[in-house]
C-alpha cells in the first residue's frame, strides 16, 4: 500500500487547509497500524521542514466522543512546536472548520515508556499539570471520518494553548476538576476531568502503552494533552471563548479571521 503517497496527500491538505474526502473511501483495507504509519510519515515531512516534536495528544478519550465516531478506543497524535499558540488568540487563517475543547496538560520531567505503567509511575515522572485548550480541525469534509482516517490525519490536531500557571500534580483531584466553557458570555459546555477515561492520569497510561507499540515514549520536557473534558465547540471570527477550570484559573481565548 502506498502509505507515503497518502501521507503526502494528507500533509498537503493540512498545510493548505483544503478539505479532503475520507481516505478510506479510496484505499481499502487500511489498518489502524497503517494509519499510525501514515501519521508518522506526515509528521516526518514537518520535522524535515524544520518543525519539532514537543509532545503528544490523546483523542477520543470520552465515551461521548467515542460514540460519536462509532469506536471504543482512544487515539493519539503528535504535537509540534508550530502548533503551540504563544498567546490565547486563535487566527482562523489556515484552518478549515476549527473547534476548541478544554483539556488538562501534563508536563514531564522523566521519560515514561513501556507496557506496564501505573498511576504512581506517571505522578513520579510528572513535573506539573496545566490547564490547556486544544483547537482541533479535521481535514475531512464535515468532520466525517472513520478511526483509520482520523488517526492518519494526526487525530485532527491543529493548535493548542497551555495557560500561564503550572500546578503541582498533587494539588488537585484532577478527575473532580469542573470546567465551564462559555462562548461570548453564554455557557456552552460543562464537564469534569473524569470525562477523560475516568481520570486524566489514565489517559497518560494509555498514551504510553500505545506509544510503546512502535518503540516510542514520553520524553523529559514533553507536554501531553490528555483529552477533551467537554464536547468541542466550533469557533468563529469575533468569538470570545472563556474556559474556567475550577481552582486552576481561566483561559480567555479570542478568535479572529
Ligand atoms: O482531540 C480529540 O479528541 C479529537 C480527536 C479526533 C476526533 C475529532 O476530530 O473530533
Ligand atoms: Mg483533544
Amino acid at each position: 500500500m502506498a502509505l507515503q503517497a497518502i501521507a503526502d496527500e494528507i500533509y498537503r491538505h493540512q498545510t493548505t487547509a483544503e478539505e479532503l474526502e475520507k481516505i478510506t473511501l479510496r484505499y481499502d483495507g487500511l489498518t489502524v497500524e497503517d494509519a499510525y504509519a501514515i501519521q508518522q510519515l506526515t509528521i516526518q515531512k514537518y520535522t524535515t521542514a524544520g518543525d519539532k516534536l514537543i509532545g503528544w495528544k490523546m483523542g477520543l478519550t470520552s465515551k461521548a466522543k467515542q460514540q460519536s465516531v462509532g469506536v471504543d478506543e482512544a487515539i493519539y497524535g503528535h504535537l509540534l512546536k508550530s502548533m503551540e499558540l504563544r498567546n490565547p488568540e486563535v487566527s482562523l487563517q489556515g484552518l478549515i472548520h476549527p473547534r476548541v475543547e478544554p483539556e488538562i496538560a501534563f508536563v514531564f520531567k522523566h521519560k515514561l515508556e513501556g507496557t506496564d505503567i501505573t498511576p504512581r509511575d506517571v505522578w513520579l515522572a510528572t513535573e506539573c499539570v496545566m490547564p490547556a485548550v486544544e483547537v482541533i480541525d479535521s481535514r475531512y469534509k464535515n468532520f466525517s471520518f472513520t478511526l483509520v482516517d482520523v488517526i492518519a490525519d494526526n487525530a485532527s490536531s491543529a493548535k493548542f494553548y497551555v495557560a500561564d500557571q503550572a500546578f503541582s500534580p498533587y494539588q488537585f483531584q484532577l478527575d473532580q476538576v469542573g470546567v465551564v466553557m462559555k462562548r461570548n458570555g453564554e455557557v456552552s459546555q460543562t464537564g469534569a476531568g473524569a470525562a477523560v477515561l475516568g481520570h486524566p492520569v489514565r489517559s497518560i497510561i494509555e498514551q504510553v502503552h500505545m506509544l510503546s507499540r512502535t518503540g516510542k515514549a514520553i520524553e523529559p520536557g514533553m507536554v501531553v494533552l490528555t483529552g477533551g473534558i467537554t464536547e468541542a465547540i466550533y469557533i468563529y471570527d469575533g468569538d470570545r471563548i472563556s474556559i474556567e477550570f475550577e481552582g486552576m484559573g481561566e483561559i480567555n481565548l479570542s478568535i479572529h479571521a
